[in-house]
């Protein structure tokens, strides 16, 4: 079988079942493997990291543990199963987090958390509303985490106003040649130069706080209780780095909020619901209202609307880049993401009072309460 010799480097116990793709992610690449030990199946998740992108792994790898070696004191201490409710890896044979095969890929095993799914979408406002709980929940839980001691795995990793540059640079360099076939949406983007920069001002100067965030809050990086829909467990620590609060509530906007996939191409269908994003912001509010400042509350509504456009503006530069970053499952597809998170941006540019008001009143409440 092709990845036995890699799942035997972690000393798993029993014989391998089935090894088969998991998840969507557009990075790294994710297997389900299945292990049968004294007549019980196990499952674990195998992945092989994307080390164009993340360059320094061993980076990566211990700020993930040490992040999660950091949640589960803090899950035990209130009482939670920290089996289930963060992540947990296995060393290779020799004692590293991750195995770099004879090709120089790496590798790296962790547990499935058995009862659990995952969503590329809410069923119901109330589902959204839990995932608010948990990212808020996140963030508290990770507050007094020593964030000088992360490496920042992709420097500027959620600096829009240096994502803005290098999509200039994109843009003049139309590696791709598909400028021409996407010239709309170039003007929409550099038409909005000073909103790439506001948050990342706000950091730089201190009148926003740095705290430990996650970097990538899509409601499908939750994996919830198959039985109750409740979240269960936070996934997929790859970016975790000192950044803003409003980047990691805005992703969740970004993705969750929208009433349309990441790469529907009928752009009639893609705006962003109100009733998800009150439902979020109750959540979330709801969790850590009372641990941020005024001015991070007053950041949230431009933080999703900040985090659409940097992503929009990624999701372009790769396709006029010829498509090197981003996963693509068929042409254009890139182009196609591009579109709606300008969708997405156009409309939460209309909205944008209604969803600051929708904030105030939920940061009020928690904060009378
Ligand atoms: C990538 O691979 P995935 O889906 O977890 C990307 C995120 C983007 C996201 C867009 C390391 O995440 O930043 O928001 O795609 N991760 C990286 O869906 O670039
Ligand atoms: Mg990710």
């Amino acid at each position: 079988m092709q990845y036995e010799k890699i799942i035997r480097v972690f000393s798993l116990p029993g014989e391998i079942i089935s090894v088969e793709p998991f998840g969507s992610g557009h990075i790294n690449d994710t297997m389900r493997v299945v292990m049968n030990h004294n007549g019980e199946n196990k499952q674990y998740v195998l992945q092989r990291m994307n080390t164009e992108i993340f360059t320094n792994p061993q980076g990566l790898m211990d700020n993930v543990v040490k992040v999660t070696e950091y949640l589960k004191k803090i899950i035990m201490a209130r009482g939670g199963d920290p089996s289930r409710e963060t992540l947990h890896f296995y060393p290779t044979a020799d004692g590293n987090m991750f195995y770099t095969d004879a090709e120089g890929q790496c590798w790296r095993m962790e547990d499935l958390v058995s009862g659990t799914r995952s969503y590329d979408m809410a069923t119901t406002p109330q589902m959204f509303e839990n995932t608010g709980v948990a990212f808020g929940q996140f963030m508290a839980d990770l507050a007094d985490f020593p964030a000088e001691e992360l490496v920042e795995v992709i420097p500027n990793f959620h600096h829009t106003g240096k994502r803005f540059e290098t999509f200039e640079q994109e843009v003049a360099a139309n590696r791709s040649g598909r400028l021409e076939g996407c010239r709309a949406e170039v003007e929409f983007a550099l038409a909005r130069k000073t909103m790439a920069h506001t948050l990342v001002d706000q950091l730089a100067s201190g009148e926003l706080p740095v705290r430990v965030t996650h970097n990538d809050t899509k409601i499908n990086n939750i994996l919830m209780d198959e039985v109750t829909d409740e979240p269960v467990c936070i996934i997929d620590l790859d970016t975790i780095m000192p950044g803003a609060c409003a980047y990691d509530f805005g992703d969740s906007i970004r993705f969750g909020a929208s009433s349309a996939e990441e790469d529907e191409q009928d752009l009639d269908k893609v705006y962003m619901r109100l009733d998800l994003f009150e439902a979020y912001t109750r959540g979330y509010m709801q969790a850590v209202g009372k641990a941020i400042t005024p001015a991070e509350a007053k950041s949230l509504a431009m933080g999703a609307m900040v985090i659409t456009f940097e992503t929009g503006i990624r999701f372009l530069g790769d396709h006029l880049n010829g498509d090197t970053y981003f996963k693509i499952h068929r042409e254009g597809h890139n182009l196609d993401r591009a579109r709606t998170q300008f969708k997405l941006v156009a409309d939460m540019e209309s909205k944008l009072d209604e969803m600051q008001a929708i904030v105030d009143k939920y940061y009020r409440l928690a904060n009378e309460a």
